[in-house]
């Protein structure tokens, strides 16, 4: 793991990690497919839910429905205790100095949309330059075109190499006066490349310029603190570890929040309105505008809970230990061509093979009842970077096997055949 990754200050639970104890607590997982056991490799794209997960929300609407932040009644005070206690879970998981630094989002993508409009207006402006690395998910690209489009800013990008790896030292040249804010991913969803970010974050601030990190496939797979990083932002999504999809949160510093004008305007967000002038309510609430998800908040809580009672780093080491297994497996099968093979990855094995379209491999793994995404991942520079239209990519959970790769690659050599 790299050095990026620290021990969150967590107590192991006694237990042995025990997968099949896990598999029992995701109802899914018992589905059959095509008349075939489900084997869900497609965990970069979403995760799978636990039941724990699922009760929270069934309880929430059950027992707890309320609006939040407004009522003096009961059920909305209790609602607000929940949400505002599911704040400080998330705080405790990324290690949030504060939790008035964990602004609740629609998800990795909402957060860093707000960071480019809120903190990129009102700081990049013509001439100026935002950098990013090539191995961005489109969310990671997109709001910063769109905000340096807006301001005659520049966009800059930090080439990689063949195997996936950033190239540090391009990415340093690239940092200079004229940079507002350098954005970067954690993990490559496409490549699952661990990027060095407290190396990165460290490089940048030398030069006095912010970093927002999306941490999207990170936060998922390994222990993320974000005092230890000393990222200035840091986005993240509920869906993609086993909590509900239309959540999640953007970490920021609370002096950088503070002095940030909000994202959007409506209820919530003010400290008081009339016609002539409206002030803004305190951090976080500034950036939370209207109704939230709250029952989704209140899973998230949950999902992060059962994370954290398997334990973060026996997640880490048993998916690490799938994804070296899985790289062995597929990688000597005859035609296949792994793509991304950085040194440090977390839980992403993308791969093509020679002469058959990534389409219709997933197609025919699909008629097995394995689950793989098929396609550029919302990452076509990276595709173009490699020379490819698409990868077919597994990603891992904690709930995935030894015997699902097998099966995994059982599907590959059906495919060779197929094509033969
Ligand atoms: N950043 C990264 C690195 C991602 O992998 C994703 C989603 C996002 C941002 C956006 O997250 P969202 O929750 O706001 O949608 N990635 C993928 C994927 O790899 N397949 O489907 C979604």
């Amino acid at each position: 793991m790299s050095a990026t990754v620290v021990a969150r200050s967590e107590t192991l639970p006694a237990l042995a990690f025990d997968v099949e104890k896990i598999r029992a607590d995701f109802p899914i997982l018992r589905e059959k497919v095509r008349g075939h056991e489900l084997v869900y490799l497609d965990n970069a794209a979403t995760s799978q839910k636990p039941q724990a997960v699922i009760d929270a929300i069934v309880e929430y609407y059950e027992t707890g429905n309320a609006n939040i932040h407004r009522g003096v009644h009961f059920l909305s005070e209790k609602a607000t205790e929940d949400f505002e206690q599911a704040r400080q879970t998330v705080q405790r998981l990324v290690n949030a100095a504060d939790a008035s630094e964990i602004v609740f989002v629609r998800g990795t993508t909402e957060g860093i949309n707000l960071v480019a409009q809120s903190y990129g207006g009102s700081n990049v402006g013509a001439g100026d330059e935002v950098v990013i690395t090539a191995m961005e998910h489109h969310s990671n690209i997109v709001p910063w075109q769109m905000l340096c489009e807006q301001k005659g800013a520049r966009l800059r990008v930090a080439p990689m190499n063949d195997r996936g790896e950033l190239l540090l030292d391009e990415y340093e040249k690239l940092l200079s006066e004229r940079t507002k804010l350098a954005a970067i991913s954690h993990v490559s969803n496409a490549l699952g490349t661990i990027n060095p970010v407290k190396r990165m974050i460290a490089v940048a601030h030398a030069k006095g310029i912010p970093v927002l990190v999306d941490g999207a496939q990170a936060v998922p797979h390994l222990a993320v603190d974000v005092q230890d990083l000393d990222a200035d932002f840091y986005a993240f999504s509920a869906h993609k570890m086993y909590g509900p999809t239309g959540v999640g949160a953007v970490y920021g510093k609370k002096a950088l929040l503070e002095a940030m004008p909000p994202y959007q305007g409506g209820g919530d967000m003010i400290s008081s309105v009339t016609f002539e002038k409206t002030t803004w309510n305190k951090v976080p609430h500034k950036f939370e505008a209207g109704t939230p998800d709250m029952a989704g908040v209140i899973g998230w809580r949950a999902a992060v809970e059962y994370m954290n009672r398997v334990g973060v780093a026996r997640i880490a080491a048993h998916e690490h230990e799938l994804l070296e297994y899985a790289t062995q497996m597929v990688g000597a099968l005859p035609g296949v061509r792994i793509v991304g093979t950085a040194k440090e990855k977390a839980s992403v094995l993308s791969f093509v093979i020679e002469d058959v379209h990534p389409h219709d491999i997933g197609t025919i793994l699909d008629q097995e009842g394995i689950a793989v995404r098929t396609g550029h991942h919302c990452a076509q520079p990276v595709m173009e970077r490699f020379g490819i239209p698409a990868t077919v990519r597994a990603s891992f959970a904690m709930y995935n096997t030894r015997e699902e790769v097998d099966a995994l690659a059982h599907g590959i050599r059906k495919v060779r055949e197929v094509f033969a």
